[in-house]
Formats: structure tokens, sequence, C-alpha cells
């Protein structure tokens, strides 16, 4: 007892030098001012002389809307000092206003932080930008289930680096983004977010994307942690079933990629719940393991009235009124240290309750120094705005330079999955008909693009009319929403009179204030499907142009995997363009034509048919094991099979595969050593030739299986890849190096290992078109 007052008074007296040293003499500067003291210092010092109101400010989101109305664009004073007493640690402005008036709506809040309040501690000024930075007339890329086509990190690291340039110039430092989900539930609506099926892919992406933001200092918040997006009947925030193993095997490995290697200072938990527990309030995922395990230092916050939902749905508490103190007691010890808006603030109790001795101090102050450790590393103390002059914005937004990068990454996603008889590429005097509901209009985006997006960015028409040299003409066919065919004839018409008809069907979503406001979308958030067909008339469409006998090429132009497979032998060929940029339309072109040889393979399988999901492709062994397709053809005949009986469980098109217009032979496997223990790095060495008469690019792919393990694993997983560049007649060697160390296994007792023996080592170009192996044998 003696000794525990001793302590306390000794900690009193270090508080207390330390709170004189941090106030400082007039003139002297405090060390968490210093921009040259380490961050620990730094953080020690202002923790120190913070009160328990100013430590809860940090950890509340607040919103530009409290002093900026964004109807009449008025300030409002008293909503500053209101919105900055209590939620003064981050705010959110991702509203669709001018450029001006959104940078002045920032700086007057840092400004009103760093010269009116005791402190000065700058705000994370926040907004959305998973494949763009969510403001009106800023660039915008195509979505993230298409950039994983691309296969390219390098184009992704670009484009954070982009989207920072762009966030920058209006004093925003904080994205949330990227999404680490894995597209694992293709009825999801938010398939189209993802960077694809497959851990490795989206942890390289993702990696990529929080380098290139990170360094122009905009903070990265990577999102959903952890398993959101394979939700119960694919319904939006529904629970996801799985174990531990499952979560460490599958789910984890990219986000850790992101978080840890990638270096992200933040981090926002998701909405649903893993095998009962919230991911808002779950200790095992946010302590044990993020911090526990990882050593991640930075903060997480929650999704938009994501802590409510402890109460309602989840109904862990009272939610009439909402028990605020029961959330706060499941969120923030178990590691969710900020609570985002959209609920009840539950986290303004945070000062009555530890005043009450309902929630202890160190646990306020841990959640508070992540928060602050973030902002001393990331500059913002001695950067807190970042907004460029008016005369200069042009400069760093929507310049030339990132819109060109826009369209050559969505011309490296675009995936070629038929052409039967070298119809692709069209010669450019062709004359076309472009048909089709998405392929004018409108911008068929994603969700995540700014209000009204969709009237901005270049059509499939207009980049084919800008391509072509031939006679261009346009038939919409029907309507994306309806099942009328009164226009059926105009488009016939139109096929007859050309060479080739292009036509371009698929999903659609909107941007968030239409998605949001229920108008009519088939993927996004919230929009769930049942299955992956073709809505109303469209399908219909394909098959009367089909049915002239022109030559037909078909655009899937689609958030997610579309299950038409009669399509793919019926049309002259298919192309899976996903949520396009800005650019789509030109980007398509480049492909149609042949400028650009197509280089993009599906980051997702497409299955037959929706019964058959899930379709990923790293199965874990025993799964499908026993394939008897049976199948109903479209001239009514049926053949009974048993797994399916009436459908194959095997994918349409595996993840991994798309065509190019060359053709590329593989040969020389080698591995540099035959035999490696878990620590060695080892190099995989292969020539690839391109048989062709055309320039192209390969994405080699490198999986490993292991033949034999104390548990069951995945049949196979991508452990590398590389796209490569090879002349028409040339022959590369690629090189992808294998850290052993990542072949390991969750064991029996929930322990990494990897284990000795036998691993098969494949390269590919595709998970179904493995061309070469051999064998790694580890000691
Ligand atoms: C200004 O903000 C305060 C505090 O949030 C609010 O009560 C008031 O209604 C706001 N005034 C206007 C004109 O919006
Ligand atoms: C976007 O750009 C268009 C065309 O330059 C302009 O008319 C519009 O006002 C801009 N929108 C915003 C919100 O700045
Ligand atoms: C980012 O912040 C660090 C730390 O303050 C600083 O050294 C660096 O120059 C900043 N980088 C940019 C691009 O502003
Ligand atoms: C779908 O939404 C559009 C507005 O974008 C509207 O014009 C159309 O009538 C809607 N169709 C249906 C069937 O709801
Ligand atoms: C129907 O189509 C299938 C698949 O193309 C074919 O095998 C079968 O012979 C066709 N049956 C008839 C009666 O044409
Ligand atoms: C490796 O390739 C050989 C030759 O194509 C094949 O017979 C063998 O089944 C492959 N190994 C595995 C594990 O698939
Ligand atoms: C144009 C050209 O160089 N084509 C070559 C492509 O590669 C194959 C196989 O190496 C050669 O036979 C072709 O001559």
């Amino acid at each position: 007892m003696a000794k525990m007052r001793d302590s306390i008074t000794a900690a009193f007296v270090v508080l207390t030098v330390l709170a004189q040293g941090a106030l400082g003499d007039e003139g002297s500067t405090p060390v968490y001012k210093d921009a040259h003291a380490p961050v620990e210092s730094r953080v020690a010092d202002l923790l120190s002389i913070m009160t328990i109101g100013e430590k809860t400010s940090q950890l509340v989101q607040g919103d530009l809307r409290n002093w900026l109305d964004v109807d009449t664009l008025a300030h409002n004073q008293t909503g500053l000092e209101f919105n900055m007493e209590y939620r003064g640690g981050q705010f959110y402005v991702g509203v669709p206003i001018p450029w001006q008036v959104l940078t002045e709506g920032i700086k007057k809040g840092q400004d009103y932080l760093m010269e009116e309040t005791r402190l000065g501690i700058p705000a994370f000024a926040q907004t959305e930008g998973i494949h763009g930075f969510l403001i009106p007339n800023a660039t915008i890329f195509n979505s993230p289930i298409a950039q994983a086509c691309s296969f390219n990190p390098g184009l992704i690291e670009k484009m954070g680096k982009a989207i920072a340039q762009e966030s920058r110039a209006l004093g925003v430092n904080q994205i949330f983004g990227p999404v680490v989900d894995l597209a694992r539930e293709l009825r999801f609506g938010r398939v189209e977010e993802t960077y694809g099926e497959d851990g490795y892919l989206a942890g390289e992406m993702t990696h990529a994307y929080v380098k290139g933001l990170q360094s122009l200092n905009v903070t990265a918040m990577v999102k959903h942690f952890a398993a959101f997006a394979t939700p119960e009947q694919g319904l939006n925030t529904a629970p996801v079933h799985g174990g531990e193993r499952e979560l460490r095997t599958t789910y984890l490995p990219p986000f850790k990629r992101a978080i840890i290697d990638g270096n992200a200072f933040s981090i926002m938990s998701a909405y649903h719940s893993y095998d009962g527990i919230p991911a808002v309030a779950d200790r095992r995922l946010l302590t044990d393991i993020l911090r526990d395990e990882w050593g991640y230092k930075y903060f997480v916050s929650s999704d938009a009235g994501g802590t409510d939902r402890i109460c309602n749905p989840f109904r862990m508490c009272e939610s009439n009124p909402i028990d605020s103190h029961a959330v706060v007691n499941f969120a923030l010890p178990a590691g969710n240290d900020v609570e985002m808006g959209g609920g009840s603030y539950n986290f303004e109790k945070i000062p009555e309750m530890v005043e009450a001795g309902l929630l202890s101090i160190e646990i306020v102050d841990e959640a508070v120094s992540r928060v602050l450790r973030a902002k001393f590393e990331a500059g913002m103390f001695e950067n807190p705005y970042t907004g460029v002059s008016e005369e200069k914005q042009s400069e760093y937004i929507h310049t030339p330079e990132v819109v060109e990068l826009s369209r050559q990454l969505d011309a490296e996603s675009i995936v070629l999955l038929e052409n039967h008889n070298n119809l692709l590429p069209l010669k450019k005097d062709a004359n076309i008909a472009v048909i089709g509901p998405m392929a004018h209009g409108f911008m068929n985006y994603g969700d995540y693009v700014p209000y009204l997006s969709q009237y901005r960015g270049v059509t499939p028409l207009d980049g084919i009319k800008v391509a072509s040299e031939g006679t261009v003409t346009y038939a919409k066919g029907c309507e994306r929403w309806s099942s009328d065919q009164s226009g059926f004839d105009e488009a016939i018409a139109a096929a007859e009179s050309a060479d080739v008809a292009v036509v371009v069907v698929g999903t659609w979503s909107r941007d968030q204030n239409e998605l949001w406001a229920g108008l009519n979308a088939t993927t996004g958030e919230h929009v769930d499907v049942h299955n992956l067909n073709l809505v109303g008339a469209m399908p219909h469409l394909v098959k009367a142009i089909i049915d002239t006998g022109k030559p037909t090429v078909v655009i899937f132009s689609s958030g997610k995997p579309i299950t038409e497979p009669w399509i793919s032998e019926a049309a002259s060929a298919l192309v899976q363009q996903f949520y396009p940029s800005e650019e789509g339309g030109n980007a398509l072109a480049d492909v149609l034509f042949g400028d650009v040889n197509p280089s993009g393979r599906l980051s997702v399988s497409f299955p037959y048919d929706i019964g058959t999901t899930p379709i990923y492709y790293d199965y874990l062994n025993s799964a499908r094991e026993f394939p008897d397709p049976g199948a109903v053809y479209l001239n009514g005949t049926i053949v009974f099979g048993h797994n399916y009986v009436l459908a194959s469980p095997l994918p349409l098109y595996t993840f991994g595969y798309g065509l190019s217009y060359s053709t590329f032979s593989y040969a020389n496997l080698a591995l540099s050593e035959k035999t490696a223990s878990a620590s060695d790095t080892i190099t995989v060495t292969v020539d690839v030739t391109n048989d062709s008469d055309r320039d192209g690019a390969e994405v080699v792919q490198l999986y490993v299986k292991d033949m034999i393990s104390s548990v069951v694993v995945p049949n196979k997983q991508l452990k590398g890849f590389s796209k490569v560049e090879v002349k028409a007649g040339a022959t590369e060697t690629v090189s992808i190096e294998l850290q052993v160390e990542t072949l390991g296994l969750w064991d029996l007792s929930m322990k990494y290992v990897v284990e000795p023996g036998a691993f098969t080592i494949f390269v590919g170009s595709s998970s179904g078109d493995l061309r070469a192996n051999t064998t790694l044998t580890v000691v």
C-alpha cells in the first residue's frame, strides 16, 4: 500500500514536471512542438498536459458541416467551436462542394485548432478515396476489383500518390482506403470495392496503395478490419462465419501486408460480427493480434454508426435509449480507439465514465497516444494544412498526367475472356455499331464516386469514335433497368448495316448520394443481389444482336462477375471491363483496336451460376473432389450430372485467367535452391517466350501447393507474380522471389509453422493453366 502511494506520488511529480516543461516559460518550445524530438517523447509530453476533455475530443470524429452550411456556404463560428471542443481529433469533409469552398472550410478548422486552442493539435481532415479523391472533378480511377486485374502494383502505387497529390492540394490529409476485403461472396454489393478474391494479390495491391498515398503524408485508413466481405446471404453488414484458422489463413495476411509492411497510420474496423463477436469490439483481433502480435502502434476507428450497432442490431446492450457506457466499454478497451460519427457519439461520455470510475484513464491514454503518434509521424504538427492557393489547384488536381495514368491503369485492367477466330483486335477502318445501355449516356462507374459523376467521363461510344477511322453508329437497344424490348429493332438494324457490333451490357452502381437516396442499381454499398445474371432486356438484346450473324463483341461493364455462360460461346469475342475510370471508353478502345495488347487477368473467378458459389480458386483440400457436371443447353437438351445435376462446380473462368493477342510459352523453370529452410528466400526463374508477332505482356503467376500438411490447407495459393513485357519473338527470363516463411500454416494449436516436406512450385498463366512445376523441399 505504502509502496503504491509512493509510486503514485512519484508519478504525480513526474507529471507536474512534464506539465511545466510542456507548457513552458514564455518563449520556450514545449517538447511536443519540437519537430526534432523523438515521437515517443512528444506523445508523452502532450498526453501529460491534456485534460480528459481534450483527450476525449481526440477520440470522436467531427464534421466540416458543423461549421460550414453546404447549401448557403455560411460559416458557423459556434459550430466550429463546438466541433473542436468535443470532436476535434478528426473531421469528415466528404461533401460535394466546389474545391475552394472545401479547402477554405478545412483551413478554418485547422487554423482554429492551431491558433485558438490551448494545445494546438491538428486534426485529420478525412474523406473517401478508394478509386479517386471524392470531390467533384478530381480524377476518377477504375474500381478496385478492376485495378486488381492489372496485376501491376507499380501503377497502384502511382495511383495512391496521385490521390494524395489531389487530396493534399485541398488540405485533406486522410483517406478512407484502401479496401482490403476479399471478394469471396459474390452476392455482396461491395465486391467492386475489393481487390478480388485472393489475399496475396489484395495484399500486394493495397500495400502499394498505402505506400503511394502516404509518400505525400496523406494517411491511409485501411478498411474494413477484418473479414467483412463474406456476409451471410451476401447481405450488407450481415454476420460472417468462420473460425480463427480461417481468419488467419485467408483474411488477415493482406491486412498485415497493407498495415504493417505499408506502415498505415490508421485502420477502420468493420460493421459485421465474426464468429459471434462484433468487429468493433473484438479484443482478440484489435488487441491480441493487431497490437500484441503485429506490434501496431497507431489507431483504429469505427465505421460510421458502427459503435451503436453493439446495442442495435447486435443487442448486446439496451438501445432505447442507447446505453452509451456499455458501448464505450465494449469498444474502447477492446482496441477500437476512435468513434466515427453517424451514430450516438457514445465516446463523448468518456469523461463522466472516468470520473465515475467506470473506465480507466490508462485505456483512454493508450487510445489517445495512438492517435497522437500517427499525427506526429505524419508530420501534421509541422504541416497541419497542406492546401494550395486557388490559382494553383489545377496544377495538382485532374492534371493531364494523372488522367493519363487512369487510362493506362484502366487499359491494363481490361480482361479478354474470349476471342473466337481472333476477331479482335478490330481494324481501325471497320464500320462499328455500338449497342447497349452501358455504351453511352452515362459513365458506368462503381460506387464511391462524387455526386453526379456519371455525367463526366469518356463512354465506350466516345472512346470508339475517337479511335475509329470507320463509321460508328449507336443504338441503346434498351434501358438498363427495363424489360422493354422496343428499342431492339433499331439496334438490330444498326448491327446489320455495320461490319461488327460491340454490345456493352452489365451491372450498374451509383454515386454515394444516389445510392443512399435509393435509386435503382444492381451493385454497390447496400445493393446485394440473389443472382449474377444480366437484368431485364439486356441478355435478350445480346442474343438478338448475335442472331443477326454479324461478328459481335460483347463487353461486360460490371462490378462483379456476370453469369451468362452462353455468351462465351455465342459471341465472337467477350471482354470484361470492370467499372471503369473516367477514361474508360478510351481504355476500352485501346484494347479493342490493339493499341494496347490486353494484359489484365481476372482478380476474381467466374462461376457458371450463383448456385455454384463460392468459386474462389484456393479452396481447401477435399473441396470439389468429384466434379460430375450436368447442363441445360440453349437448344433445350438436358444432360444430367451429379455434382452438380445441371451445372458445374468448377469455374467458367478461374482466378488469374485472361487472354492476350500474343501467346506465351514457358520453359526452364528453376529454383535457386531445391532445399531451403523457413528463414530462406529462394528465387524462382522461368523463361517466357512470346510466340506471336505482337509485343505483349504476360502475368507470370507463381502458385504453391503444400503436399502434406498437419491441417487442411488451400489446394494451392498464389505466392508471387510478375507482369513482364515480352517483345514479339523474344524470350524474357522472369525472376520471382519466394520467402519460404510465407509457406506456413496455422497448426492444431494455432501456431504459425512452416512444416518440413515437399512443396510443389507452379508457374503459369492462371490458377487453372499451370505450365510447369518443380519441387521445393523445406527442411
Ligand atoms: C451553428 O452551430 C451550432 C452548434 O452546433 C448550432 O446549434 C446552430 O444551430 C448552428 N447555426 C446555424 C445557423 O446553422
Ligand atoms: C466541375 O467542372 C465543371 C466543368 O468544368 C464545372 O461546370 C463544375 O462547376 C465543376 N463542379 C464543381 C463542384 O466544382
Ligand atoms: C512528410 O512529413 C515528414 C515529417 O514531418 C517530412 O519530413 C516530409 O518532408 C513530409 N513530406 C512531404 C511530401 O510533405
Ligand atoms: C431507375 O432509375 C432511373 C433514374 O436513374 C429512373 O429514370 C428509372 O425510371 C428507374 N427505373 C426503375 C424501373 O425503377
Ligand atoms: C444441343 O446442344 C448441345 C451442346 O451444344 C449438343 O451437344 C446437342 O447435340 C444439341 N442437341 C440438339 C438436339 O441439337
Ligand atoms: C507437375 O507436372 C507434371 C508434368 O506435367 C505432372 O505430371 C504433375 O502432376 C505435376 N505435379 C503436380 C503436383 O501437379
Ligand atoms: C514476329 C516474330 O518475331 N515472331 C516470332 C514470335 O515468336 C516465335 C517463337 O519464338 C517465333 O517463331 C516468331 O518468329
